[in-house]
Order: C-alpha cells, then structure tokens, then sequence
C-alpha cells in the first residue's frame, strides 16, 4: 500500500497508541494506526529554525517546523483564526481581513509545499487538512507534485454568497482546483463548496464523508474511566443530582453564553429542578492570543458568577466552571457519569463530544444528548433532542424535556445513534475518504 502523507496545521504527539486531544487528532488517529505514513505540519512553536525536525516511531514519521513569531502572528493568529474561522462559521461580522496577513498566510503555505516536496515518495498519497492549509496543493504542484492529493475541511463552509465576502475568495476557489478530491462533513457543506466551486469554473469533486470515532473503543475506555478514584470522586459530589454536562474548545463558535443562559431559564422557569441538578461546563482555553476569546473568556466568567449568585444555595453549585483542561483518560469518565450533554455550538463542522458522549453512556441506563441544529453531527444523531442553540428558552424547554425523559425512550433514542456510530467502524471515515480518493479521476497528472 502506497505511503499516506498527511499535511495539517497541527500534528499529535508520536505515539503508537492511546488517545489524543483536538477534534482533528482525535479524528486522524484511527486512520493512521496501521500504516506507512508521514505527517508533516507545524510544531507549535516559534523560532527561527528553518529545518524541519524528523522523527520516526515504527512506521510513523513526522516532520515538524517551526513558525517565526511573524508567521505565527500573520499566518495562524491574523489570517486563519482572525479571518477564515469566524467566516467559515458564518460570522463574518467577526472577520477582519488585513492584506499583510492574506500574504503572510500565503507564504506559510509556500514554505509548507517547499519544504514538503524534498520529503515526498513519487507513489505517496498526500492527504491535506483544513482550512490553513486551502492553498498548499496549488503550491505544490506548481513546484512539480504529481502525487494524488486529497483536501478535508473540518469546518463548515457557508453559501457562497457568504464567502464572497473575502477579498480575493476567487482566486483561494481556483487555488482548491489543483486537488483531485475535497471531503466534507455534510451535504450543506458540500454543495455550498461545489456550488462557490463551479461560479470560478473549477470543477474538483466535493464529496461527503462525516468524521467519525471508534465508539466501541472509546465506549469500552469511557466505562474503565468511570471506575477511576478521580471520576468516583466527582460522581459523590454530585449527591445523587443529575449531571448536565458540556465540554468544549472555549470558542464563540460553540454557544456558551446562550447555553449557560438556557440553563438558567430552566431553574428560573421550572423550579421543581432547583437543587436537583448540577451543570457542569469545561470550556479550556483556546487561542488566549485573540481578543474575540478573551472578550467571551469575561463574559462567561460574568455569566456564570452571575447565575449561581442568583440561584446557588449554601450546600447546592447550580453550574460549575473550569477553564482547565480535562485529560482525555478522565473526560470518558465524565461522559458515562454525565445524565445529559448538552451540546449547543452556533455552528459546527460536526462535533464530536456528541458522538463521544452516546459512546461513553452505559446502555442500560443511558441519557440524553441535547444538540444543536447547526452542528454537521444533528444530520446523523436521530435520538438526540434539538435545539436552536441561539434560544435559551429552547435549550430551558429541551432540558426540562430530558430530565423528565422515561427510560424506555431514553434506550430508544440512545440506541438509534450508538448503532449507528458502531455501524461505521472504528475507521470509517478516513477509509472511505481514501478508498475515494484512490477512485478519483488523476486529472492533475494526464
Ligand atoms: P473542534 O472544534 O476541536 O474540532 P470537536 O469536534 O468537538 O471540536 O472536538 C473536540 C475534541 O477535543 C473532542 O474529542 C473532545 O473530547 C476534546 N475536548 C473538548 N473539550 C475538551 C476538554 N475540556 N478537555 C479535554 N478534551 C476536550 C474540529 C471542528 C469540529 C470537528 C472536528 C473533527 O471544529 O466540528 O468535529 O474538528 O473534524
């Protein structure tokens, strides 16, 4: 089989085995457990070191660079995280375009095709991840590549009259032609991209194909977690409450004020549940360098001290706050103790809290996964209870609904999505995109 090249901003820890964290690691592990691989991408730390380091593990290489600070601060802070992210999300009133980062960015991806290229075999398969990286197989062909390439994007991708809205959209459109296949997370996505696509005359095929999880093994490692001191002791201080629970990147993307909001409509608007609940939200921080996250980091402080100043009693936390990371080890635990998630993002590529929280639940007794509309993952989770994540009297509504829901229902419902997690095999998703790839036609080659 030919060597799998994977190209992304960030690149997981060299391990053989054991899971890691970030929706993007979590989801490439399984796909490339087996084989001969490369993964090239950025270390994560700035320098001025130009070499890549390369490092082996059994048949699994990286190679990681450096960014200068100011390609660090053009490139990820300005263009990817100031621009393409609140746009991709539909929130273009967040973006800022600067010109100087449009060309910082640019350049990374240059140097990424530059210093790729002396690493590659004539017969690899070269797999590029998200958004950073839109134009990084222009590059590389246009520095002689004639690799078959495959692109993901793990985010959503708007109308495209929503897309328009970036200065140069054009060109970035033309840039995805050098790619032989582009993956998507739902249909929406895949026709907003090929309808953009088409309006510039480009005409790479755009296929579906929804990030998975292994949900049998994370299943299995959710229910060993629960038996751990540290997952024992959080579910005793619970006493005997129920336990909402919601676990995600600290980023606007995900909803956070309107749902801790929802959660105080609830207490406000059903009081028989005073007392009887505990929220639980973990939301670590994630790029502090950006003045959006720091703005919501303070308004979710606010919030929070705001809600328990009204509603906590002196034995009785209505919602509890850690900004803190959780370790993946411990966070299986907390999903199987958890009775509801709720998992409310404005927009998401898919989501996979949802996907790992019906995994983690113990079949005899399981809960109850509230969603939003807006994540790639309600297309698939037919159980789960939606929501408009953007009404706190919904999400108030949806959690009166699934604290009062009757076991027999709940079973119903969680069994719906867990065969259908399981049905698409620990490694589903980056197979099928492959076996896809590997089909397409090699128009770029003749
Ligand atoms: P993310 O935006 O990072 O991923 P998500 O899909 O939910 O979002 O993945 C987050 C991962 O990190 C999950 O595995 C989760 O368990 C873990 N995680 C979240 N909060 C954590 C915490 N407090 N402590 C420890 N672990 C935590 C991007 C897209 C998504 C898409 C994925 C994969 O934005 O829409 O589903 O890529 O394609």
């Amino acid at each position: 089989m030919a060597r799998l090249v994977i190209v992304s901003n960030r690149v997981s820890p060299l391990r053989e085995s054991g899971p890691m964290a970030g929706g993007l690691t979590v989801a490439l592990q399984e796909a490339v457990k087996r084989r001969e691989m490369l993964w090239f991408g950025w270390s994560g730390e700035t320098s001025e070191r130009r070499e890549p380091r390369i490092s082996t593990v059994g048949n699994r290489t990286q190679a990681l660079i450096d960014l200068t600070s100011q390609e660090h601060r053009l490139y990820y802070t300005g263009f990817c995280n100031n621009l393409l992210w609140p746009l991709l999300h539909y929130r273009f009133g967040l973006a800022q375009f600067r010109r100087a980062e449009e060309e910082g960015w640019r350049a990374v991806n240059r140097r990424f095709a530059e210093q790729l290229l002396p690493l590659l075999r004539e017969d690899d398969t070269i797999w590029i991840h998200d958004f950073h990286l839109f134009p990084l197989a222009a590059y590389l062909r246009e520095l002689g590549a004639r690799q078959r390439i495959g692109f993901y994007l793990h985010v959503p991708f708007p109308p495209p009259a929503v897309f328009a809205a970036l200065p140069r959209a054009a060109a970035l459109l033309r840039d995805l032609g050098a790619i032989d296949l582009i993956g998507t997370q739902t249909a929406d996505d895949a026709e907003h991209l090929s309808d953009a696509l088409r309006q510039e005359g480009v005409n790479t095929p755009v296929g579906v194909f929804p990030v998975g999880i292994n949900a049998e093994a994370f299943a299995r490692a959710a229910a060993t977690a629960a038996l751990r001191k540290d997952t024992q002791r959080f579910a005793e201080s619970l006493g005997g409450r129920k336990l909402i629970f919601g676990v995600d990147r600290m980023d606007y993307s995900k909803g956070l004020p309107q749902r801790v909001l929802g959660y105080a409509d609830l207490l406000k608007r059903y009081p028989q549940h005073r007392g009887k609940v505990t929220f639980l939200q973990a939301a670590p921080i994630s790029r502090g360098e950006v003045t959006q996250y720091r703005l919501l980091r303070r308004e979710m402080d606010e919030l929070v001290g705001r809600i328990n100043g009204e509603y906590a009693e002196v034995d009785w936390v209505p919602l509890r706050w850690t900004t803190r990371p959780i370790p993946r080890r411990t966070l299986g635990g907390y999903l199987r103790v958890a009775d509801i998630a709720l998992v409310t993002p404005l927009r998401d590529g898919m989501n996979l809290v949802a996907k790992e929280f019906v995994a983690a639940q113990p079949p005899e007794d399981p809960g109850v996964l509230i969603l939003s509309h807006f994540a790639g993952a309600a297309r698939e989770m037919e159980g789960a209870v939606k929501v408009n994540p953007n009404d706190p009297d919904e999400i108030a509504e949806a959690l009166d609904i699934a604290i009062n829901m009757p076991l027999a229902e709940r079973r119903e419902r969680w069994r719906l999505d867990y065969d259908r997690l399981a049905a698409a095999g620990p490694s589903g998703w980056s197979r099928s995109f492959l076996a896809e790839l590997n089909r397409a036609e090699f128009s770029t080659t003749g």
